[in-house]
């Protein structure tokens, strides 16, 4: 089962269970569009005998509901990868962030333990809990969150933790650095300047209006991250790892490399806009992931400069094809 299956990561782990052959149960929120688009190509009719994945409608708010689906799941893995994930929108809906990427992490642990359904548990916690602690970050670091998307996904770090002491569940905590990828939200730093470059490059946008260009982020590659997700609920014992390639680049690299590849020069383009900017910033994450390495064998091999090239080509073929291409384009590679 897995919660958030709409997102990012969501629809890449959906991608990858259905492939090792798992039955895959994805939950939805009601909405008045369509809110599935990353999970299309994945759909097959629930009445025919083939189909693997099943979308039921719930939302991490509502906890009754989710003591029901457990019930009636009987999930062996759950996945909880719902949350209100924008950080500087945090800032402006503080409330609704603690209430679901805090609070909702219990709300699914406690319907785990009252529906006595006997799964293994995958948390997806961040490395935005580490916040003003210096890099490199590892699992011993101590955390010092700077949003209060960073403080709920603190506590929800700490209830996973607790459930594995307290009621012997196994249940995990992926500590994960931020990772893209042509699926990324549109308003995440790194497809916000992927989408620009294809516009400025078709012509049809001229300026990119951003933040702090100083920040230093360790950007992987999302499809590689949910394999790491998989093998920590594969492990022998259950611990926490932090997934990470263990690059430095600000988001003025980032810029600099996208740009490039489409031939343009970003400081004609790029402009400054304050309310890009969030109270209180996370300067410089770069994950040290070697337990990861030793205990999982897992090992990024697309780093930051590949990733940017990577989402510039696939946001041109997204505008040259009026859509979205890993859906739309079978023919494209697989990294779509
Ligand atoms: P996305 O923002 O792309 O996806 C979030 C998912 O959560 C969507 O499916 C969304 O549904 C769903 N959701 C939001 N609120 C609720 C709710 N109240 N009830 C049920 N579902 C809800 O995130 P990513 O895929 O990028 O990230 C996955 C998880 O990993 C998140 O928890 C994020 O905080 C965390 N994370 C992400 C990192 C990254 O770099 N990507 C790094 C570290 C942690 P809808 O489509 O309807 O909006
Ligand atoms: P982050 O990702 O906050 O690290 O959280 P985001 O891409 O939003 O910001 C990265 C850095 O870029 C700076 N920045 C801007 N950011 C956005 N969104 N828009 C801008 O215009 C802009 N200009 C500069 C930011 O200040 C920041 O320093 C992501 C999310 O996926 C979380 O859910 C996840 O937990 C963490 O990564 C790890």
């Amino acid at each position: 089962m897995i919660t958030g299956i709409t997102g990012q990561d969501g629809s890449y782990l959906a991608e990858l269970l259905l492939g090792k052959g798992y039955e895959v149960h994805g939950l939805i929120r009601r909405s008045s569009t369509f809110n599935t688009s990353r999970i299309e190509h994945l759909y097959v009719d629930p009445h025919d005998p083939d189909a693997k994945l099943f979308l039921h409608y719930g939302d991490l708010s509502d906890g009754a509901r989710l003591i029901t689906l457990m019930a009636q799941i009987d999930p062996d893995e759950v996945y909880n990868l719902a949350a209100q994930s924008h950080v500087r929108v945090s800032f402006d809906e503080p409330e609704h962030t603690g209430d679901t990427t805090g609070i909702g992490s219990i709300r699914l642990l406690e319907a785990v333990r009252l529906a006595g359904v006997k799964c293994r548990f995958y948390q997806a916690s961040s490395s935005e809990m580490f916040g003003a602690s210096p890099p490199p970050q590892d699992e011993n670091t101590l955390f010092y969150p700077r949003s209060p998307y960073g403080a709920a996904k603190v506590y929800s770090y700490w209830v996973t933790r607790n459930y594995r002491e307290a009621y012997g569940l196994f249940a995990v905590n992926g500590i994960l650095f931020n990772h893209e990828s042509p699926r990324r939200g549109e308003t995440f730093v790194t497809r916000k300047i992927t989408r620009a470059v294809a516009r400025i490059k078709a012509g049809t946008e001229k300026d990119l209006y951003m933040g702090n260009l100083d920040a230093i982020r360790d950007w992987g590659y999302a499809p590689e991250y949910v394999e790491g997700m998989w093998r920590m609920l594969q492990a022998d014992e259950p611990q926490d790892f932090v997934l990470a390639t263990g690059g430095n680049y600000s988001v003025r690299d980032f810029l600099t490399t996208a740009f490039e590849h489409a031939g343009l020069d970003w400081e004609k383009h790029v402009k400054f806009d304050e309310r890009y900017l969030r109270p209180t910033e996370v300067d410089a994450l770069v994950g040290d992931a070697s337990k990861a390495e030793s205990v999982l064998g897992w090992k990024p091999s697309v780093h930051t400069p590949d990733l940017a090239k990577i989402m510039v080509d696939a946001d041109i073929a997204a505008l040259e094809h009026e859509g979205r291409p890993w859906i739309d384009r079978p023919d494209l590679p697989d990294w779509t």
